[in-house]
């Protein structure tokens, strides 16, 4: 077998096996669809990356029934995990907030981490915490899952969780206006301007790229018969297959591409005199340290037991303060696992996500000055609908979240828990 005919015949194989491995794809995503038209994809991140990247927590969307045009505020708070995978770049490095919308449904108006404004990149630290605020305007009508999320440079999108929202049209009907003055002093409507000059040119374009296809599409010989003659004549003959008109039809496409191009710079320079670049430098922002009380944390080992549904964590924790501190919750994958039932715990109005009752320590109360070993289970079917059962297929099996904890007075305080992990089957 010739070295091309086996390349062909690896390529034939590869493209069954990538025709396959589509078709299969789409099934996948139709069955998706249809089991669940909601969920946009916030479970289908791997286990580990959800738990161990950020912590988020404290998430409040306030209106969530709102009308085109109404202001919404999102605020809460997350501590970039000490447990970073290693694999995933940094979020020390260059990252983003924003706000995860199916679409331009909103418009974001302005966003800030520990009071400062968010237009630009930052970097964050690894275990401080950051409150962010993010205030959009409502523009299309339709229910809505929105989350809070970072864009990690080279690591990509990692989604706090999602709030449903509910846009009704304005009073008045009246078409959504998004009105701003610009550095010169004029006033334009960012849903209009310039749309003309988008689509003008985009007109031109696909005219000219139609133009160019048809006159190579419709001439008697195509790809193969080219071929073809240009393998009878010999290669020092293959120039007599482009005619002397396919080259002054091909001149005058490259001739006008330029003169369109500096045609419309020149024209942009004239009607838009004063402008500058997009800015993309990066802001410092800041972080809190976590209030971690007087509660030292030692983590032992933990187990995720497959048909409990339930990671079990062992830790020696001592209370070095004056007051009794006593177990509140557990956050991890933004799934919320209470010591106790959700009506006592703060819980936002439909807030997804949260079990009650489903946190277990062996002891819930450190006396002051105690310092004991705990067990504590974290138990609900959420590990299994949010698909946690991934994290034992990590090679790098390793779990994190956020243990909150309350003394007498009321004082709320947290720390991340973290620690290698082993799954367990029965
Ligand atoms: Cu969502």
């Amino acid at each position: 077998m010739t070295m091309t005919a086996m390349t062909m015949k690896m390529m034939r194989q590869t493209n069954s096996i990538a025709a396959w491995g589509l078709l299969g794809f789409f099934a996948v995503s139709l069955l998706t669809f249809s089991v669940d038209a909601g969920a946009h994809g916030e479970r289908a991140q791997l286990a580990s990356m959800r738990m161990r990247t950020l912590h988020w927590f404290d998430i409040s969307v306030s209106p969530t029934r709102a009308k085109v045009g109404d202001t919404i505020v999102m605020t809460g708070k997350f501590i970039p995990s000490e447990l970073w995978p290693e694999q995933l770049p940094s979020i020390t490095d260059t990252v983003f907030l924003n706000i995860g919308t199916p679409g331009p449904k909103f418009i974001r108006v302005y966003s800030e981490v520990n009071g400062v404004p968010m237009i630009r990149s930052t970097a964050f630290e690894q275990s401080k915490v950051y409150e962010f605020k993010i205030v959009v305007r409502a523009r299309i009508p339709g229910r809505y899952h929105i989350h809070p999320l970072l864009n990690v440079k080279d690591a990509g999108t990692l989604v706090g969780k999602g709030t449903w929202v509910e846009i009704e049209p304005s009073a008045t009907a009246a078409a959504f206006t998004n009105e701003v003055t610009t550095l010169t002093g004029d006033t334009v409507d960012l849903e209009s301007v310039g749309l003309k000059a988008v689509v003008g040119w985009h007109l031109v374009w696909i005219a000219m790229g139609v133009a160019f296809l048809v006159y190579w599409l419709t001439k008697p010989e195509l790809f193969i018969p080219r071929y073809m003659r240009v393998r009878n004549l010999g290669p020092e003959q293959a120039n007599a297959v482009i005619t002397k008109r396919d080259f002054l039809v091909g001149g005058f496409f490259f001739t006008a591409t330029m003169v369109l191009i500096l045609g419309g710079y020149l024209w942009a320079e004239h009607r838009y005199p004063v402008t500058i670049p997009l800015q993309t430098g990066k802001v410092k922002v800041e972080g809190a340290p976590i209030p971690k009380g007087p509660l030292s944390v030692a983590v032992e080992n933990a187990n995720y037991e497959l048909a409990g549904r339930s990671l079990t964590m062992r830790m020696n924790l001592t209370n070095h303060g004056d007051q009794p501190l006593s177990i509140k919750e557990f956050i991890t994958a933004n799934i919320r696992f209470l010591n106790g039932p959700v009506s006592g715990a703060r819980v936002m109005e439909g807030e997804e996500l949260v079990a009650g009752d489903s946190l277990h320590p062996s002891v819930s109360v450190i006396a002051p000055g105690q310092s004991i070993d705990v067990v504590l289970r974290a138990e609900d079917s959420l590990w299994e609908t949010q698909r946690m059962t991934g994290l034992i297929y990590d090679p790098d099996s390793r779990f994190a979240g956020l243990l909150f904890y309350e003394d007498a007075r009321g004082g709320r305080y947290y720390q991340e828990v973290g620690g290698p992990i082993l799954p367990k089957f029965f």
